[in-house]
């Protein structure tokens, strides 16, 4: 089946088992807060997440059906964090997808509240996906909160805003690390957590979850560049941590290379033909426009 088609389904699958998790809650949360995360879920983004997870899924051999939840899990945390991300004590956007915000749409408090809700919706789905086992269902549990707390992205958001107006100045070699590090917290580790769960779920062995973490890491790298890469020269951008901004455009485009042709042969040789939908939505990933 065409890439793009067998995309188009995974997001679908997930908007509508999302639709179907919010729907059987509603009744229980107050409306207005209800409105706020249905508003900022839905219609949602790229839906990128949900589909990396059962594209690693393919990779490992697990079926979507015990990756539907988990997935929606993901992509209800990350709605979250761009509630808050929008916040005026943080970016303090007005649009967001073509549209007023959340807090430009409700109000601050508003906001507040629903990304905390989807924040706790989030591992309350992971809590009761149907189908896993409770070791898997532990650790699942045990690395998402680690890679979405004070350690992954909550931990990266800091360091972005404590390097706000800070790009292109200090050592190269000092804002190399930086920009590592705010890309692995802020952006990387949910990333990562797309293609390690699937791997957990299926009960791989140690060696391949060694690989989907190296994996899940570098697709997490390349995604953040390559959102870097597409803002560059836009108005707001001067100034920011990213590789284009303090290395240039070129040297950006050369990383993305090499970090995408690294990790196209790794997942091939570690999981053959199952691999090839986790390592095409890679390369849609690199090549995307948007
Ligand atoms: C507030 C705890 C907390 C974290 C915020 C998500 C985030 C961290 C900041 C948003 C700004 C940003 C550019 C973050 C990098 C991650 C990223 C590229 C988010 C956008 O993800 P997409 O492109 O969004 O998948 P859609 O709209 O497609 O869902």
């Amino acid at each position: 089946m065409l890439l793009e088609t067998t995309m188009r389904r995974d997001a679908a699958r997930c908007e509508r088992t999302l639709q179907r998790l919010l729907a059987a809650r509603r009744p229980r949360i107050p409306t207005r807060l209800a409105d706020a995360m249905e508003y900022a879920l839905f219609p949602g983004g790229k839906r990128i997440r949900p589909i990396l997870m059962f594209a690693a899924g393919e990779a490992v051999g697990e079926r979507r059906g015990r990756l539907a939840v988990p997935a929606c899990a993901v992509e209800v945390l990350h709605n979250y964090s761009l509630i808050h991300d929008d916040l005026p004590a943080m970016d303090n956007d007005d649009t967001r997808r073509g549209r007023p915000t959340v807090h430009r749409r409700f109000d601050e408090a508003t906001a507040v509240l629903a990304g905390d809700a989807l924040l706790t919706l989030s591992f309350e789905l992971l809590a009761g996906a149907p189908a896993l086992d409770d070791a898997a269902r532990v650790a699942v549990l045990r690395l998402f909160a680690r890679y979405t707390g004070a350690e992954g992205l909550i931990g990266g958001q800091q360091l972005d805003m404590d390097s706000a107006g800070n790009g292109g100045r200090g050592q190269r070699p000092e804002a190399a690390r930086l920009i590592q590090a705010i890309h692995r917290g802020k952006t990387g580790r949910l990333i990562e957590a797309c293609i390690v769960i699937p791997g957990i779920i299926a009960g791989v062995d140690e060696r391949h979850h060694a690989v989907l973490r190296r994996a899940g890491a570098a697709i997490g790298m390349l995604f953040q560049i390559t959102d870097d890469l597409l803002d560059a020269g836009q108005p707001g951008e001067e100034g920011k941590l990213t590789y284009p901004a303090v290395y240039g455009v070129e040297v950006a485009r050369r990383l993305v290379g090499r970090i995408a042709i690294r990790t196209d042969r790794l997942l091939e040789r570690c999981f053959g033909d199952r691999a090839a939908y986790l390592r095409g939505v890679t390369r849609l990933i690199v090549e995307r426009t948007r």
